[in-house]
């Protein structure tokens, strides 16, 4: 088996988000988010949970900062809350918020572990939904001074900042297919809300630069390769209206300064554009969006294998896989990682990339003396990393890999029941216990080498 080390310098890291971890959401002087809002709507969420407490983390970060430490990792992305900082959505800072933030930095930095920040992990103010959200184009200013609020209390320590996690997810779960936060179905919105999360992106870029200069700035992506369902024209035509829409609607303006004239041609026949021009683009929004970046952050789970319907449009299909699927219905495709990573630095040529986020949602039971071996979920990191592993040797610029996640944690419109921590969360108790995994992915973080499974007598050897 050849080597697998990763370069000297990859960043090791794990990740979560605000919302799905800290809980404590109604202290310290957080305001209420739109997922806070959602949670309480009936129906909304699959096990009926909200994320008041979720692994409250707000209060027993310290210990959470404790279980980085011991996994060695080099870096720990999260995310601020933006309902913390700025309750109202504009104007009145709230400093307990900055407060809380910087003592979780510094404490970080004092385990070894460099903070890699996310601003906006979906949790917008409830007042700026109020006020019409994203699809409002003064939302994007709202970003910009809390960008500000943030970035000028952490810019002194904080060097690695992204301005958004997944704009598709906010856009398109959303506001078009009403999965998600505020649970809109408008195809018009949607593409509004895309337009003005980009911009805000890069109205904070060069925030964030002035006030932590020579700190790496970027934008996170969930990047879904699509993969004809049949050999056929009409099937691979379906995946190029899949990629439009999904990958290269951000791709290209961040890298390029345009949407995509295709994926305008198909939104104009799916009636969601009245012609090709774009109504929300102003002039110098194409510039702005295209600042360039220090990093792109990919967020990558799994292919979408789709069939065009009677009218050419995708439509996943459940695929065979030699694997069962993840408890996400996701099917385990590592070889996708490979091939979104390699495509990714040919076509945009992004500085560097760091995986921002890649898991797996698994449930094993613990066994009598309390051991969680989760086998399934070691070999998902382990062949993800593999195929990470193969794109730096075909050239790409890869500088971190970060799983996901840390803990269990609030799978969004999933509830609780998906389960992707490293460490296993008990939310009765709030015990976190290190499965399988967490074992493994230190030692892996130790020697800066992926396993080869296949060489070991994995279950003997762990914990
Ligand atoms: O939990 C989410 C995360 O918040 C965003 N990316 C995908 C993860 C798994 O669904």
């Amino acid at each position: 088996m050849a080597d697998r080390s990763f370069p000297d310098g990859f960043l090791w890291g794990v990740a979560t988000s605000a919302q799905q971890i800290e809980g404590g959401s109604s202290q310290g002087g957080r305001g209420e988010s739109i997922w806070d809002r959602f949670a309480a709507t009936p129906g909304r969420i699959a096990d009926g949970s909200d994320a008041r407490v979720a692994c409250d983390h707000y209060h027993r970060w310290r210990e959470d900062v404790g279980l980085l430490k011991w996994l060695g990792v080099g870096a720990y992305r999260f995310s601020i809350a933006w309902p913390r900082i700025v309750p109202g959505g504009r104007g009145a800072i709230n400093a307990s918020g900055l407060d809380f933030y910087d003592a979780l930095v510094d404490a970080l930095l004092a385990a070894g572990v460099l903070p890699f920040v996310t601003l906006n992990h979906w949790d917008l103010p409830q007042p700026l939904q109020d006020r019409g959200g994203w699809g409002a184009r003064a939302t994007a200013e709202a970003f910009v001074e809390y960008a500000g609020a943030v970035s000028a209390r952490l810019g002194d320590r904080v060097r690695h900042w992204a301005t958004h996690n997944e704009p598709w997810c906010i856009a398109t779960l959303g506001h078009e297919q009403g999965e998600h936060a505020p649970g809109h179905r408008d195809p018009a919105e949607a593409l509004r809300v895309a337009h003005h999360l980009l911009l805000s992106h890069g109205w904070a870029v060069e925030t964030l630069r002035r006030a932590a200069p020579g700190a790496e700035v970027g934008i996170v992506l969930i990047v879904v390769p699509g993969w004809p369902a049949r050999p056929s024209e009409a099937d691979r035509e379906a995946v190029r209206r899949f990629d439009g829409a999904l990958n290269r609607w951000y791709l290209d303006p961040l890298f390029r300064g345009r949407y995509p004239a295709d994926a305008i041609a198909d939104r104009v026949r799916l009636g969601h554009l009245a012609g090709p021009d774009l109504p929300f683009v102003r002039e110098g929004d194409l510039e702005a969006i295209a600042t360039p970046l220090d990093f792109l952050g990919v967020n990558y789970y799994c292919r979408a294998v789709l069939r065009a319907d009677a009218a050419g449009d995708p439509v996943a299909v459940p695929v065979t896989p030699e694997q069962e699927p993840t408890d996400m219905g996701w099917e385990v495709f590592p070889q996708g990682l490979h091939d979104v990573l390699v495509r990714l630095a040919r076509e945009y040529r992004p500085a560097k990339i760091y995986v921002t986020e890649n898991g797996a949602a698994y449930t094993d039971a613990a066994d009598a003396t309390g051991r969680i071996a989760d086998l399934r979920r070691i070999e998902y990191i382990d062949s993800h990393l593999a195929q990470a592993h193969r794109a730096i040797a075909a050239g790409v610029p890869l500088g971190g890999y970060f799983a996901w996640s840390l803990l269990d944690n609030f799978e969004w419109a999933r509830g609780y029941a998906m389960r992707f921590g490293l460490f296993d969360v008990d939310f009765a108790t709030q015990r976190r216990r290190p499965r399988d995994s967490a074992h493994w992915y230190r030692r892996v973080v130790a020697a800066g080498a992926v396993d080869d499974l296949t060489q070991q007598p994995l279950l003997r050897r762990i914990p």
